[in-house]
């Protein structure tokens, strides 16, 4: 078989925990891992343009099969020439398959081995989603990574019932590689679910591995359990999984959540948390969250946080963005996001450089004790 679309190059691993210093090689370029991925979910990171993205050091982006098949449609997409000619991004893009979209956005829907049949979320009209379906649209959007198509169970659903959904997700994934047109340009990943049963994680690790993904993601986690609930699962999940291939885990961006991952042994994150705060007012900083809203901020004319150097915080007080927000502008809900973007961006080259020092867990320290996760 000819060299898959994206490769991973594993360049140190850490000795007193399971991190990874890596590159990940992509048809859009070279990225560092571990890394933390912005969502585009409709072809855009809400309000940041391209350029800015770039500028912020954002090396591969997340947008949604879901979105983009309902609207603009992906015969539309296909015609610019792909996504990246699309949105005039010329770095790297990942798209979810779609899966987890529906199971989050539609109430009705109806499971079955050949695929899951729901309403549209803005209409109403009947929809159906297999996985070689998802692929069609993905090979039309032209993604550098593509996700399985999969089935994101509630992770207090019975154990027989995640059993079933396991095993069907397992064959899922087989189509899924079966119907990519376009394996030389666009790698598949597989998605390990099995909620917070430890055997059938496992289980879902060896069904996939053997199937030889370029990429293997971990999904069904973040869905509501207890953060310890999630590390053991990490703790079980990535040893089971190959050295020489990047792993991702899905939907999760808080950022003890994105140490405590890269320290299982995970190279790659993606979340809408950072922007989605971001459009409520909410800025990550190094002594932890601040609502921007807050009367205590009407005054106070230093940045949003003190040690930052993006271009938000060298230019702008916590009192004009407050103002910015509270009268609803839409330039102030471009600056909390630009900050907070930048902010998870740089954590994780500071994570990086942390691995290749060997001073991973020392820094971990001194982090949680300035964000304020060793607080009771
Ligand atoms: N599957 C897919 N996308 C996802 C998830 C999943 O389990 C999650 C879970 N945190 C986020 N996004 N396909
Ligand atoms: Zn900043």
């Amino acid at each position: 078989m000819s060299q898959p679309a994206v490769t991973y190059e594993l360049i140190k691993t850490d000795k007193k925990t399971g991190a990874r210093l890596g590159k990940l090689h992509t048809p859009h370029g070279t990225f560092d891992t571990p890394m933390f991925m912005p969502v585009g979910t409709q072809a855009t990171v809400k309000t940041m343009s391209p350029e800015e993205l770039k500028e912020m050091g954002a090396g591969v982006i997340l947008s949604n099969t879901y979105h983009l098949w309902l609207r603009p449609g992906e015969d539309i997409v296909q015609e610019a020439g792909g996504l990246h000619p699309f949105m005039n991004w010329d770095q790297g893009i990942l798209t979810d398959s779609g899966g987890f979209q529906v199971f989050s956005l539609s109430k009705l829907r109806d499971i079955s081995e050949e695929g899951v049949r729901f309403r549209n979320h803005l209409n109403g009209e009947k929809l159906f989603l297999s996985p070689e379906k998802s692929i069609a649209i993905q090979n039309a959007l032209g993604s550098d990574i593509m996700m399985a198509f999969d089935e994101c169970p509630p992770f207090d659903s019975s154990f027989d019932y995640m059993k079933t959904s396991v095993e069907r997700t397992s064959r899922w994934a087989a189509r899924c590689l079966e119907a990519n047109a376009n394996p030389d340009r666009q790698a598949l990943f597989g998605i390990v679910q099995g909620g917070g049963n430890k055997e059938l994680r496992m289980q879902s690790a060896r069904d996939l591995t053997s199937l030889d993904f370029p990429g293997y993601a971990i999904g069904g986690l973040s869905v509501g359990e207890p953060k310890e609930k999630m590390n053991e699962m990490l703790t079980y999940t990535t040893p089971l999984l190959p050295a020489d291939k990047p792993r991702y885990l899905m939907g999760v961006g808080s950022p003890d959540s994105l140490i405590d991952g890269v320290i299982r042994g995970i190279d790659m994150f993606d979340c809408v948390l950072p922007t989605r705060i971001a459009r409520n007012g909410t800025c990550m900083t190094e002594h932890g969250r601040i609502v921007i809203r807050n009367a205590k901020f009407a005054h106070d004319f230093r940045p949003i946080d003190e040690s930052c150097d993006c271009k938000v915080c060298r230019n702008y007080s916590r009192a004009y963005i407050r103002h910015l927000v509270k009268a609803n502008e839409t330039f102030g809900f471009r600056l909390t996001t630009y900050h907070n973007l930048y902010f998870l961006i740089k954590l994780m080259k500071r994570v990086r450089s942390a691995i290749r020092e060997d001073r991973l867990l020392e820094f971990k320290a001194s982090f949680f004790e300035s964000y304020g996760f060793n607080k009771p």
